[in-house]
């Protein structure tokens, strides 16, 4: 038993051993691992307490909790796109969420900082997009449910630490975990000649270099474009001092294959800041029935200012018309 323990941390541990619900017991391990000082002389420890985290709440999530309250790890999207990120401890998750999205999470210094996922909107020209932000994944651990979000998502960044002296291992080691659980991540789509366990899922991920600012990032850079160029469609940037986030924002959003269409009420003038995205290839049926289901039965016909204006601005189209970003539609209901 390593000596620097605090009398928090007995005190939580104490809690621990008298709970008798599994949701008290996590909750108390929680507490444990949060006051537990992270050294190399406690490794042992905290990878006890995280197996012992990760088996009550698979129990937990199989039912064998009393109540479930707090612990589901689904993150409903709201009706916006969803862009889960993924990557080893440290690598800067939290910090690049909160740099793109303006949403205060938690950064420290230390790994395991993030323990639950948390949504961050993002915007992009008024297009909203919701990034959710998961704890780290190690080379011999992963929160089970992690892969979960990652397959029900739309797109996965992939942040990693240029710096990091064990760059190679943690990337390894977070698509390994990943895999295990049948989950693939590249940039591209998955081609008809490749072949993968039945129930893989092939998420479509930007690989991002994070700590662009840093010491020792051009190497970390080289390594990972030699090795993963490839596989991966990759990006430099510092959360720290912003680097490369504009065009970053400006990749998410072009990888989403979003249109973006606004709605404009009868008798009320066109306004552009709020965009519904739809996928690309939408019809104005598809908008009306995103809109209320309701919408898309009664609809008649549609109103269309085009995206590049002229002199047809403000015609009628069909129920079938395929739209173009940044079009402008009243729907007649
Ligand atoms: N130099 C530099 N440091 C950064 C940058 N981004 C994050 N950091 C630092 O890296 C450490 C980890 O940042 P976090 O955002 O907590 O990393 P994380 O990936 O969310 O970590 P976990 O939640 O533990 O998985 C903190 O000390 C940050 O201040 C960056 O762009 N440059
Ligand atoms: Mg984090």
């Amino acid at each position: 038993m390593p000596a620097n323990l605090t009398p928090q941390y007995m005190k939580a541990e104490k809690r621990y051993r008298s709970a008798r619900e599994p949701v008290d017991r996590l909750d108390a391990l929680e507490e444990m691992f949060r006051l537990l000082p992270k050294h190399k002389g406690t490794d042992k420890l905290q990878a006890d307490l995280k197996k012992k985290m990760s088996d009550l709440r698979r129990e937990i999530d199989s039912g064998g909790g009393k109540t479930k309250k707090g612990v589901s790890h689904r993150v409903d999207a709201c009706g916006h796109p969803q862009v889960v990120v993924v990557g080893p401890p440290n690598a800067g998750k939290s910090a690049l969420i909160s740099a793109l999205s303006g949403v205060d999470l938690e950064v420290a210094e230390y790994p395991y900082t993030t323990r639950t996922p948390a949504p961050a909107m993002m915007r992009w020209e008024g297009a909203a997009i919701q990034l959710v932000d998961t704890p780290p994944i190690f080379p011999q651990f992963m929160e089970p449910w992690v892969s979960s979000l990652v397959r029900a998502a739309d797109r996965a960044l992939l942040v990693l630490d240029l710096t990091a002296s064990d760059l190679l291992e943690g990337t390894e080691g977070a698509l390994d975990q990943l895999e295990a659980h049948k989950t693939f991540l590249r940039t591209g789509k998955r081609s008809a000649d490749e072949s993968f366990p039945v129930g893989t899922e092939v998420i479509p991920t930007l690989m991002i270099g994070n700590k662009l600012d840093g010491d020792d990032q051009a190497d970390g850079l080289d390594i990972l474009s030699e090795l993963y160029g490839d596989r991966f469609e990759m990006l430099a940037v510092s959360a720290k001092n912003s680097a490369g986030l504009e065009e970053l924002s400006a990749r998410i959003f072009m990888f989403l294959d979003k249109i973006r269409i606004f709605p404009k009420p009868p008798g009320k003038k066109i306004d552009r800041s709020e965009p519904i995205l739809l996928d690309r290839g939408s019809t104005v049926l598809d908008l009306a029935t995103s809109i209320h289901r309701e919408m898309g039965e009664k609809l008649k016909s549609a109103r269309l200012w085009g995206s590049s204006g002229g002199t047809a601005d403000g015609r009628w189209v069909a129920r079938d018309q395929p739209l173009q970003d940044l079009d402008v539609i009243e729907l007649e209901v």
